[in-house]
């Protein structure tokens, strides 16, 4: 409903060589001019415009932003798709809410078996149109073994240092969600930011969980997937 996501945001792109604005993304406002996206968002993008306050984004819409600088993480990876972030400055400050990001010594409130919570402007079936309305799913955190069973066979893999999964049975982020907010309750009932949307097989959950960049503490990259099930 409107409002309920106030830092939530919609990005939108213009990568060469086409013209015009090509491709919509999320991505969240964690402070009055700070906006939270993946890289895989904003790499090679020469024109960018955020759009807040708006659950619609069929137009009208109004509270626009430009975007005044882009930083991609250092050790972003567009082949792997490890440390998927980066943080673009606004033009202005944005009078919204802004989300809290995880910190890394918050490890028990998003352990394997968490709700968590994900919205976007993205299909809600695979291979289907993008949504005018900001959508909403329930979907659980998926412990590092077990996602890294589950694309074991994929190339690349996924990385549990700098990636966090999750699904539940139909609900799962689509293309366009990507970029946007992987989130958990904190203890006080507040939704903290714990991921950022960024790569999965399908759109349909758990054999294949959504890949979100990890923000919080790192998992084991050292540890392989237990084939007997631990
Ligand atoms: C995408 O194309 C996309 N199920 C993002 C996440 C997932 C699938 C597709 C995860 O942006």
């Amino acid at each position: 409903s409107p409002g309920e996501y106030p830092a939530q945001g919609w990005l939108i792109l213009d990568t060469p060589p086409d013209p015009g604005f090509d491709s919509e993304c999320g991505g969240t406002l964690v402070g009055s001019r700070w906006f939270l996206t993946a890289a895989h968002c904003v790499v090679g993008v020469t024109e960018f415009a955020v759009l807040l306050g708006d659950n619609d984004v069929q137009p009208p819409n109004s509270d626009w932003y430009g975007v005044a600088s882009v930083e991609v993480h250092a050790a972003y990876n567009a082949i792997t798709s490890q440390n998927d972030v980066a943080m673009l400055r606004l033009d202005r400050a944005a009078p919204y809410q802004p989300l809290r990001v995880i910190d890394p010594s918050e490890t028990t409130i998003w352990a394997p078996g968490t709700a968590a919570r994900i919205v976007g402007w993205g299909a809600t079936a695979e291979s289907g149109p993008p949504a005018d309305l900001l959508q909403e799913a329930d979907v659980r955190i998926v412990g590092d073994a077990t996602c890294q069973s589950a694309y074991e066979l994929n190339a690349p893999p996924m990385d549990p240092a700098t990636m966090v999964c999750a699904a539940d049975p139909g609900r799962d982020a689509c293309q366009g969600d990507s970029c946007g907010p992987l989130m958990v309750r904190d203890s006080l009932g507040s939704w903290a930011l714990v991921g950022i949307t960024s790569w999965g097989l399908g759109c349909d959950g758990p054999e294949s969980p959504g890949v979100y960049t990890r923000l919080g503490a790192p998992g084991r990259r050292d540890h392989r997937p237990d084939r007997r099930g631990g």
